[in-house]
């Protein structure tokens, strides 16, 4: 399995073509890649351009612009990049080159950031766009700043202007959400890659080691494959500290009896992975531990069984909200069904993309190609104890595949590999 692969040209080739055919005709899109976050006093983030930007132009170029859509002049595809700059790259690293630009995203007409404005003052002469649809999901403050520059724009065209501000996003969601054969197979690769740094937190696992110390396991694994940032902030959480779900400080001592969450992914090609299992420290489950981990699987498996064309992620949440009120109902914590919100804390599905919470219309009915995540938890706190089991599913013609098949779940497979 190759980690280095990458979408290819046609891809993002495709991918413009059936946005711009989404699009109304006399339309103009524009998107950008952002700029990195400042951290603090003079450091950044490292930048990572916006998703659909990158969806639609295959750059991760910072402060590059994409403007696409169809005019009176025919299709419309055309990238800004910014200059060259001899001091930035002594000291920030390359900027993409026009050519380097072409080769990528696969559109012929380049221009330089400087451009941007007057050409879009030319394009409103010249092609008469009626529609500029902005992405209004877009987070990043180049965004932002875009589109307060538009709404001006278009506002000094007078009272008498035809032209309307529009919002792209709903149809970048319907597109998003479909994934195509290229695409599963990168988040199958991410997930080979999640295994194999899990493979290493289940032989590396020791009762008083600390949660960091487990987590570098996994992120080293990640990083010897060229991954060096996983998909998002990994999660390992011992003991109690399953009970924060975005548990994001793990300085903890693991204690012999500690369950261990952990949720991360890798990211392979740009796609994500985001896969959940439950370790215990001593290398063995307690009986109290095993009964609560068989319900959770219990719920991922009624899960998998009711993932299908047709119904919605509300379905699935109802479909495993029943499993684990029996199951709690049978331990004596649960009077009432209705209840179950008490120990059921979060949804059980989220898309996955390129982002690991992909964007997507809560309410679409589930279609073949969309992917989602199998995630029951649940937590009790009267316990201390909480737990969730995830898994990444590729939407079929009559049910689901589970991409991540081969990261072993069962609790029985999770010992024997700790001891082997
Ligand atoms: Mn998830």
């Amino acid at each position: 399995m190759s980690y280095s692969n990458k979408l290819s040209l046609q891809y993002f080739v495709d991918n413009r073509t059936r946005l711009i055919e989404l699009m109304s005709q006399d339309s103009l899109a524009v998107f950008c890649a952002g700029r990195p976050e400042i951290r603090t006093a003079d450091q950044k983030h490292a930048h990572f351009a916006d998703r659909s930007f990158f969806y639609l132009s295959g750059i991760e170029q910072e402060q590059a612009i994409l403007l696409i859509g169809r005019t009176s002049a025919g299709i419309r595809q055309i990238l800004f990049i910014p200059p060259t700059d001899m001091m930035h790259e002594r000291w920030n690293g390359h900027i993409i080159s026009r050519e380097e630009a072409v080769e990528a995203s696969g559109i012929e007409e380049i221009y330089y950031l400087e451009a941007f404005e007057g050409m879009l003052a030319d394009l409103f002469e010249s092609d008469k766009p009626l529609h500029i649809w902005l992405d209004r999901t877009a987070a990043n403050r180049q965004a932002q700043e875009i589109q307060e520059f538009l709404r001006e724009l278009v506002n000094r065209q007078g009272p008498d202007s035809q032209i309307e501000l529009r919002d792209v996003s709903p149809q970048l969601v319907q597109l998003r959400m479909i994934k195509t054969e290229e695409e599963l197979n990168m988040i199958r690769a991410a997930s080979a890659l999640t295994l194999e740094g899990i493979m290493s937190m289940l032989t590396a696992t020791r009762p008083g080691m600390y949660e960091y110390q487990l987590m570098s396991e996994f992120e080293y694994t990640l990083a010897q494959a060229g991954c060096l940032e996983p998909a998002f902030p990994s999660i390992v959480a011992a003991g109690k500290n399953a009970l924060c779900l975005h548990y994001m400080q793990p300085y903890d001592k693991i204690a012999e009896g500690d369950l261990i969450q952990i949720d991360l992914g890798a990211i392979v090609g740009g796609l994500c992975a985001d896969i959940s299992r439950v370790i215990p420290a001593s290398g063995k489950f307690s009986e109290r531990q095993l009964e609560l981990y068989e319900m959770v699987r219990a719920c991922q498996e009624e899960a998998f069984r009711v993932i299908k064309p047709g119904i919605k992620l509300a379905d699935i949440n109802q479909a495993c909200r029943a499993v684990a009120a029996e199951g709690l109902k049978k331990m004596g914590l649960l009077n009432d069904a209705s209840e179950v919100g008490n120990y059921f804390w979060h949804g059980v599905s989220h898309h996955l993309g390129l982002d690991v919470h992909d964007i997507s219309n809560r309410e679409a009915i589930i279609q073949p190609g969309m992917v989602l995540t199998v995630e029951p938890g649940i937590y009790i706190p009267e316990w201390q104890m909480g737990m969730r089991l995830e898994d990444d599913v590729a939407v079929t013609e009559n049910g689901c595949s589970v991409l991540s098949a081969a990261i072993p779940r069962e609790a029985h497979e999770i010992e024997s590999l700790m001891r082997s």
